[in-house]
């Protein structure tokens, strides 16, 4: 299994598709594995690309890529489709699109859903990213479907977050829901060619103005990623985003905060995990719910009496245990 962390480094694809897949199914033996994996990262700059299911992400992924490659940059791709029950490769029409790149060694591009990312896809997307990291890649692309909450999550781990929007046709901007609006970097007006294309840029461009100035004002990029237009664009302001992070120590500090959660996190997930283990060998779960059921008991002194049992009140008060 250490051989796997070994075969990363050395730049197998095949050692880096196994890992993901690890992570994704939260393996025991993952936890070993992402340590060996964790001294090899920090190198990669993070992108995030979210917007609304078929706003045009994964064409504009596509035409960065071949931007990137042209700079010599390697890349990786992740792309995040919460609703798609299939992981480990990629989605039809991404697959398609994205054919051009898989003889390429310095692309790596994968998929993730929702099947198997148990304890939750942003964890796995996170996990998948440190992975690739490792691998070596310079930048790291991940496309996140902007419908939810954990995409949100997704989306806070990355360094520069591009939020894709398309012309409101009738409209209003106003509609954009308030989460999107705050996570943005960048914006993108994809699909440029359709109708209501500058009237969306203008009231974009007005909403920001209105807000407090900040030390970064997001740019507003129109595109038409069918027909590569506007992606030099996108990626001279990815670029120049880069470096304001760089240079204000912006980057640092959201990487610190990063950390901060991963480290959060992990307490927790050891916490638990060693409760339920004890509850299992020592506790009567499913008699003690029954008892609950019948209104015999409560679950609120249930669960204190339950950590009680298995000594972990005294653990925390550290009088042992
Ligand atoms: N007219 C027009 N159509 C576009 C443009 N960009 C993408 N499309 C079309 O929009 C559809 C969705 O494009 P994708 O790139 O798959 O969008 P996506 O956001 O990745 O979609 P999901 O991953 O399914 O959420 C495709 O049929 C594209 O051909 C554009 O600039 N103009
Ligand atoms: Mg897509």
């Amino acid at each position: 299994m250490q051989d796997l962390v070994a075969e990363l480094l050395k730049g197998n694809r095949r050692a880096a598709a196994r890992l993901i897949s690890l992570v994704e199914n939260d393996d025991p033996q993952k936890r070993e594995l992402l340590k060996g994996v964790y001294p090899h990262t920090g190198n990669a700059y993070l992108i995030g690309i979210t917007g609304a299911p078929g706003s045009g992400k994964s064409s504009l992924v596509d035409w960065l890529l071949k931007q990137m490659r042209k700079d010599g940059l390697t890349v990786g791709v992740i792309a995040v489709d919460p609703t798609s029950p299939f992981s480990g490769g990629a989605i039809l029409g991404d697959r398609i699109r994205m054919q051009d790149h898989a003889l390429d060694n310095d692309v790596f591009i994968r998929s993730m859903g929702t099947r198997g990312s148990l304890g939750g896809l942003s964890r796995a997307t996170r996990e998948a990213i440190q992975v690739l990291d490792a691998f070596g890649k310079d930048i790291i692309l991940i496309e996140t479907v902007g419908v939810g909450q954990s995409e949100v999550d997704i989306v806070k781990t990355a360094d520069s977050t591009v939020v894709v929007l398309t012309p409101a046709g009738g409209d209003s901007v106003q509609t954009i829901k308030a989460g999107i609006m705050e996570i943005a970097d960048i914006f993108v007006i994809n699909k440029s060619d359709l109708p209501g294309a500058d009237r969306t840029e203008t009231e974009i461009n007005m909403m920001l103005d209105m807000k407090k100035s900040k030390a970064w004002r997001p740019p507003v990029v129109p595109t038409v990623s069918v027909n590569n237009e506007g992606i030099a664009e996108l990626w001279n302001s990815i670029q120049e985003h880069r470096s304001h992070m760089e240079e204000s120590g912006r980057l640092l500090e959201i990487r610190r905060e990063r950390v901060k959660r991963e480290l959060t996190e992990q307490v927790e997930y050891l916490v638990k995990n060693r409760i339920w283990e004890r509850v299992k060998e020592e506790i009567e779960f499913d008699s003690l719910v029954e008892k609950i059921v019948h209104r015999e008991q409560d679950p609120y002194s249930t669960a204190g009496d339950l950590l009680a049992k298995i000594n972990f009140y005294e653990r925390e008060t550290g009088e042992g245990g």
